[in-house]
């Protein structure tokens, strides 16, 4: 999979997916370490008129793209001509909400701006899916965090779920019963699920609503896969409770070769998502 990150955070995460060797990165920014640098622009606007043409740089068709942008930042404006210079791949995008309390008017104004847009191109089919994460809430799940390393925190619990979430996609379950999200439902967040606490919490990324779908990855190592008497019913138990009449709930368990075992999970609505704070201006 080919990741391409637009700004700051876009280029952080994106250099994150490097360390796996799946990913092919490039980040896009008007600074000088960037692979590819773009002239500065003053506002969310002019990057909307006069972003570049890439396409030199950006050669690859047919390919399942995923773009990594915070919609906050100034040079998101320039996300849209970015995704009709790569209209020939299979494109996704990774979507990072910073923290709305700390916001100018204007960055909350260009966050509403690209959020909505990009659902909406999420709801058309222009793209496959949109991951929405909220860096509030990631940080609240992540719990106290020094302030060096912040961003990478966060960066690396992002990264790490989608991730291993891809990989678990195309591997084939131990056991599940995984049903195919409907085709509407493009629009969606990931999580990890505590499984070792008593209370099995969810920790989303993002305050989905009206959420249709939702499944269950469980990375399990083989020792307890084999020895483990009462991981299947505490499985089945788990998801069972989180069935009701408007979501479909499927689940996968997975070996990995890790001690410990994990749960991630991705949810998935039809509805463009939208809060209050944004709303009422
Ligand atoms: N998760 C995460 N968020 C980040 C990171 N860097 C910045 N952010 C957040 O992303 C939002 C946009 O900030 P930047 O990424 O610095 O902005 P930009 O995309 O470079 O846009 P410009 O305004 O043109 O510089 C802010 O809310 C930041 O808090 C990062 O590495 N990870
Ligand atoms: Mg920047």
């Amino acid at each position: 999979m080919i990741v391409v990150g637009l700004g700051r955070a876009g280029c952080n995460i994106a250099r994150a997916f490097s360390k796996f060797p799946q990913y092919e990165t490039y980040g896009i920014d008007t600074t000088e370490d960037a692979d590819i640098t773009i002239r500065k622009k003053e506002s969310h606007e002019e990057y909307d008129t006069h972003f570049p043409i890439l396409k030199r740089k950006l050669k690859f068709k047919e390919a399942d793209v995923l773009i990594v942008v915070a919609g906050s930042g100034k040079i998101s404006g320039g996300i849209l001509r970015l995704l009709e210079q790569l209209k020939t791949n299979t494109l996704s995008v990774l979507y990072i909400e910073g923290d709305l309390s700390i916001m100018s008017e204007v960055q909350k104004k260009q966050e509403k701006i690209v959020i909505n847009v990009l659902q909406e191109y999420a709801r058309s089919g222009i793209l496959k899916k949109i991951i929405l994460v909220s860096n509030s809430m990631l940080e609240r799940t992540i719990g106290d965090m020094a302030i060096l390393g912040y961003y990478d925190t966060l960066n690396q619990a992002i990264v790490n779920t989608l991730h291993m979430i891809n990989v678990f996609e195309h591997s084939d379950p131990v056991i599940g019963n995984f049903i195919q999200p409907a085709d509407i439902c493009r629009i969606t967040t990931l999580g990890v699920v505590d499984i070792e606490g008593a209370d099995e919490k969810e920790n989303w990324f993002y305050d989905l609503t009206e959420a249709r779908d939702v499944v269950y990855y469980y990375g399990i190592n083989e020792h307890e896969l084999q020895n483990d008497g009462t991981l299947f019913r505490k499985i089945n138990g788990f998801v069972k409770s989180k069935i009701d009449d408007t979501l479909n709930v499927s689940y996968g368990v997975f070996k990995t070769t890790y001690d410990q075992k994990y749960c991630y999970c991705i949810k998935y609505s039809s509805m463009v998502q939208s809060y209050k704070e944004l709303l009422d201006d």
